[in-house]
């Protein structure tokens, strides 16, 4: 069912703490950790503890939980002390989705080049 944790999910699993990941900071609905495989100084990935699909699901069934993971993102970025940084949720697999569990990768500490590849 929409929101419940999955068995087959990465990231439901680094919630439950079966899977490990450093984490940055945690929310009552939120966590944040860092990718294990960094594409910039900073790659945090923010993720709802509730599972959606992806950003859009999860905004549709939970706005408030889609407007913590923003929140949270930016306080990520405030606590890594990014000027510049940006805010990346990767829909479907044609543009990179791989984990199908909603999550923001909050990107800096290097310059981004526009439009991203
Ligand atoms: P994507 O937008 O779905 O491609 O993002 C998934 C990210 O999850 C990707 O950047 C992976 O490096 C990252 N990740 C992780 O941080 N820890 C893991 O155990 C696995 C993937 I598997």
């Amino acid at each position: 069912m929409a929101g419940e944790p999955q068995a087959d999910c990465l990231f439901c699993k680094i919630i439950a703490g079966e899977v490990p990941a450093t984490l940055v900071r945690e929310t009552e609905t939120t966590v944040a950790f860092r990718d294990i495989n960094p594409q910039a100084p900073t790659h945090v990935l923010v993720i709802p503890r509730v599972h959606h699909h992806d950003a859009a699901a999860l905004a549709a069934a939970d706005p408030k939980i889609a407007a913590d993971v923003l929140r949270e993102a930016g306080e990520v970025a405030a606590a890594e002390k990014l000027d510049s940084y940006r805010i990346v949720f990767n829909t479907g697999s044609g543009a990179g989705q791989t984990v199908f569990h909603a999550h923001a990768h909050v990107l800096g500490g290097r310059g981004l080049q526009w439009p991203p590849g």
